[in-house]
């Protein structure tokens, strides 16, 4: 079985070359502008790879996405018998919001797996919990909020008031918030990106995520938080009848389970791939002159190694190559 670190500098181009595309429309206010721009540049570089890829979380169903739908097959080895086919897991934007008001955290990303070990997440929600490297049943979705935070502080030694939780500021969410506020729990709430707040949990920056965010990126945080050796268990939250009926009917799973992130990333021929946009946890692209530099953080997962990568590139040459691959 081949090792699919062999392929991996495929998909650092294609986060860098996303990154950089998109990156030139940090505080344009256009978030679909901005999404768009990573788009192009995450597709045609994965499209011109000699890989066999297939998109198992993408942008949408065929019929909504025309790029990076999920299914679309990508990479010039396709159908080749010789080589290892593979399925992704992309956010090419990550908190497009962000990009698109030059704040914290942006950044082009993406779980690689060996086919069929990415859960096919349903595009709703997921309630996510997830701490560092921890012992087996101290925490988990089935229990309270509170026995939660006083098993994580039991288990590491720590005051509850010492530990440090992030929340996605959502009204959802705000059942959350007011349980850790009464345990006094130093909280920090963000705005936006948790797949960022689930990276800083998984390397100690902070202690547990908690809450409810999208299910795509749920995927993608979780084979990061796996080849980090933390914790992560996530729940399909439903917003509307419609969304647990859709899920109802594409998955041949129970949908109201909690999935472990063993599940959700069940192979460890797995990476995580993420070039940063903004400044935030990964550093955003810096431009100097035509020279972009980009920085990105790679998660080998069979591992549980991490790795970061700088890298320069001429900006006129990757919007020239983006603009033939889209044409
Ligand atoms: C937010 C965002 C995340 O999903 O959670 C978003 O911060 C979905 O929430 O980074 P809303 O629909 O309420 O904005 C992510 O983009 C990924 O989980």
């Amino acid at each position: 079985m081949n090792s699919i670190l062999e392929y991996k500098k495929y998909f650092i181009r294609a986060t860098e070359n996303a990154a950089i595309a998109c990156a030139q429309l940090r505080g344009c206010k256009d978030k679909n502008k901005a999404d768009q721009a990573a788009v192009n540049g995450m597709r045609v570089t994965l499209k011109d790879s000699p890989v066999d890829v297939r998109v198992a979380i993408g942008e949408g169903e065929i019929d909504e996405a025309p790029m990076l739908y999920i299914g679309e097959k990508l990479g010039t080895k396709i159908k080749d018998d010789q080589i290892l086919s593979l399925d992704i897991a992309v956010d090419p934007l990550e908190c497009t919001k962000n990009c698109a008001n030059n704040s914290p955290n942006a950044m082009t990303v993406m779980a690689v797996s060996e086919r069929n070990h990415l859960f096919r997440a349903p595009d709703t929600y997921m309630n996510k919990l997830v701490v560092g490297k921890i012992s087996k049943d101290v925490v988990s979705l089935d229990y309270s909020i509170k026995e939660n935070i006083s098993n994580i502080s039991n288990e590491m030694n720590k005051p509850i008031k010492r530990l440090k939780a992030i929340v996605l500021d959502r009204e959802r969410n705000q059942y959350i918030v007011d349980e850790l506020n009464e345990l006094n729990v130093d909280l920090e709430m963000i705005s936006d990106g948790d797949v960022a707040a689930s990276l800083r949990v998984a390397t100690g920056e902070a202690d547990v995520y908690m809450g409810i965010g999208s299910a795509p990126e749920g995927v993608i945080a979780a084979t990061a938080v796996k080849g980090l050796g933390g914790f992560f268990e996530g729940r399909l939250h439903f917003h509307t009848k419609e969304a647990r009926e859709r899920a109802l009917l594409m998955s041949d799973y129970k949908v109201d389970e909690k999935i472990n992130m063993d599940k959700l990333c069940s192979s460890t021929n797995s990476i995580f791939v993420a070039t940063g946009v903004c400044d935030g946890w990964i550093p955003g692209v810096s431009f100097d002159g035509d020279i972009a530099t980009t920085q990105s953080f790679i998660i080998d997962v069979g591992n549980n190694k991490i790795e970061k990568i700088k890298n320069k590139y001429s900006v006129k040459d990757i919007n020239e190559y983006i603009l033939k691959g889209v044409k």
